[in-house]
């Protein structure tokens, strides 16, 4: 088959992607992002989701996970409000829903996506959400499909969806992006060097940077609270993408002039995030 067109996104293109926020504007008009995720062992990286969410102007923040990980959260940002009770209220009041960081495999998890998918809120979907679907049947991952909904695989992630290898997503990873996102609908990110995000008509976009500064665990996590975040905010999902992976890259870029080291941390990245929206 022939491969689909690709073109490179300009930072100048991305920048006017930027949210406006009108002088008498309240928090509701930004929207309220739901971070579902952290199990037992995996609190963190919903911990992150929500925190990179707060500084990317969401108006309300929710962090669905183990009541074992609510002081943690608190004591990070306590803008995030964090609940462990039932679900089905938060879900409700959420306008974006970002599921997956840390979700882990368990019942938990699971039943937790059962109720996610059944809403029909803008869903992201990163991690172990991916995984869950991959783990379904053929025909039932076919019937999910739908178009408010949002993929960000790295490439293993992606391997599993496709029932491939990550060397095969790798090979060709333009033909990974449009494949996931004939296969699931919604928007689709593919991470690693040189991020390809593909949109709901099947046009993929490319941010060409690849730094291996970002290669460290908890990256994903924070990408996924930007996205959710700039959804919040009225962005479609195309473009919440391409302005959060962005975002991701400029702040990893603009941390690496200021030290030494060739590594940074999740936790630098979100700190650098609100200096990156400013600029
Ligand atoms: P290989 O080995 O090359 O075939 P997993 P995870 C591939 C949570 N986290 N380029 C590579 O495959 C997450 O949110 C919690 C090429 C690699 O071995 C999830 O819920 C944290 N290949 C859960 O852990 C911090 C690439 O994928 C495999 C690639 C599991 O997520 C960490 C690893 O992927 C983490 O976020 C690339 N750029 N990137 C916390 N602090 O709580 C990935 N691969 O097996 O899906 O494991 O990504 O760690
Ligand atoms: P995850 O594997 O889910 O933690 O996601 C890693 C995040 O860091 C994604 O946003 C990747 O695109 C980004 N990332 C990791 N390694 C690189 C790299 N070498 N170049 C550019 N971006 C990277
Ligand atoms: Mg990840």
């Amino acid at each position: 088959a022939q491969s689909p067109a690709c073109s490179s996104l300009a930072a100048a293109a991305i920048s006017t992607l930027l949210p406006v926020r009108p002088a008498n504007s309240h928090k509701g008009l930004f929207g309220h992002v739901l971070v579902i995720g952290g199990d037992y062992g995996f609190g963190g990286a919903a911990i992150l989701a929500a925190q990179a969410a707060v500084n990317c102007g969401a108006g309300l923040v929710s962090l669905y996970s183990r009541s074992e990980h609510s002081s943690a959260m608190l004591g990070r940002q306590p803008e995030v409000m964090v609940s462990s009770n039932d679900c089905t209220t938060l879900l409700q009041r959420a306008s974006v829903i970002a599921i997956g960081p840390g979700l882990g495999k368990q019942s938990w998890g699971q039943a937790l996506m059962a109720q996610a998918l059944a809403s029909n809120k803008p869903l992201v979907l990163d991690a172990d959400a991916l995984n869950f679907i991959a783990s379904l049947p053929e025909a039932q991952q076919t019937r999910l499909k739908r178009q408010n909904w949002l993929l960000t695989p790295h490439p293993g992630e992606a391997a599993r969806l496709l029932n491939c290898s990550t060397a095969d997503i790798q090979q060709d990873r333009l033909a990974a992006v449009s494949r996931l996102q004939q296969r699931y609908g919604g928007v689709v990110l593919l991470k690693g060097a040189g991020t390809l995000i593909c949109d709901q008509n099947g046009e993929v976009s490319l941010l060409a940077a690849a730094n291996p500064a970002l290669a460290s665990g908890g990256m994903g996590d924070v990408l996924t609270g930007i996205i959710a975040a700039l959804l919040a905010q009225g962005l479609d999902g195309s473009a919440a993408c391409q302005l959060a992976a962005w975002l991701h890259l400029n702040a990893a870029a603009s941390l690496l002039q200021q030290q030494r080291q060739s590594w940074l941390t999740a936790t630098d990245l979100i700190s650098q995030l609100k200096l990156q929206l400013i600029n």
